[in-house]
């Protein structure tokens, strides 16, 4: 390993324990976080943008996660989170077999589009091995295969001003007073166009089990588990994320998470 390489790793361990520190303890709730005048919440913002600014730099824009052979596949993909949604919308669908799904693009495009499952799969087929980690302190490599975003987005053509995909989510992770909270997520386009940013729908060789997210679940393969949006309806094109849920650009976000979440 060159020096450098050694630097950054132990830089990036270091920003690690700073922005998600507290994180590493689970996908379970801190509903202190919550709490938008949290100290523990504030600091976790400040080294939000930290991270993302200093992986940005150290790592490039178009650097590959790292990918596995098959012999590697240990273990089916450890269902995580939402696992069965059952939402009236989403079960209807899976009632149909996800006949009638669409995934919808609109925002900031040239013009809205929807793919059905079967348009999807008509597209250019790509298969990843990869390594997911969950914060919660686990790792599973699996294989997904699916169709690449950014040529999905290309349909669409995305407006110059766009700058974050929000990924919105069928599944209600949390029911509350107000109304249920619907999981979410966001990138930036470097993300969303990053060669191994797949809409996927295949699991090691299998149609995506509704326990992993199907029909549609996205793979950002240099982020961590809760960047991997599952149950994906919409995505939308915007300039700002603080309009969507708490305003930090995805539910665990919202929930104090790091908002970039690389690896
Ligand atoms: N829609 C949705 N996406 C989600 C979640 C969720 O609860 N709902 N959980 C996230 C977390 S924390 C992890 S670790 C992974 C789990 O994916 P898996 O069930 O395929 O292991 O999905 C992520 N994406
Ligand atoms: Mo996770």
């Amino acid at each position: 390993m060159s020096p450098l390489m050694l630097n950054r790793r132990r830089f990036l361990a270091g920003s690690a324990a700073l922005g998600s520190g507290l994180a590493l303890t689970g996908c379970d709730q801190f509903d202190f976080l919550a709490q938008r005048g949290n100290p523990v919440r504030q600091a976790l913002e400040q080294a939000n943008v930290l991270t993302y600014q200093s992986q940005r730099l150290l790592i490039g824009d178009q650097t590959l996660a790292r990918e596995y052979s098959a012999s590697e596949i240990r273990q089916g993909m450890k269902p995580n989170g939402s696992t069965e949604p059952t939402t009236p919308e989403y079960m209807f669908l899976r009632a149909q077999n996800f006949e009638p799904y669409r995934l919808t693009i609109k925002g900031m495009v040239e013009r809205e589009v929807s793919f059905s499952l079967a348009e999807l799969r008509n597209m250019p087929e790509q298969s990843q091995i990869t390594r997911h980690d969950c914060v919660e302190g686990w790792s599973c490599i699996a294989k997904w295969t699916g169709t690449r975003l950014g040529a999905a987005l290309d349909q669409a053509g995305v407006k110059a001003e766009a700058r974050f995909c929000v990924y919105h989510c069928f599944d209600n992770i949390q029911r509350t007073l107000a109304g249920d909270i619907f999981y979410y997520e966001s990138s930036d386009l470097v993300d969303a166009y990053h060669p191994q940013t797949i809409l996927a729908y295949g699991l090691n060789d299998q149609v995506l089990p509704v326990a992993n997210g199907a029909p549609v679940r996205l793979r950002i393969e240099r982020a961590l588990g809760y960047k991997q949006p599952k149950y994906l309806h919409t995505i939308e094109l915007v300039d700002d994320l603080r309009p969507f849920g708490m305003g930090k650009g995805g539910y665990w976000p919202d929930n104090g998470y790091e908002w970039y979440g690389g690896i």
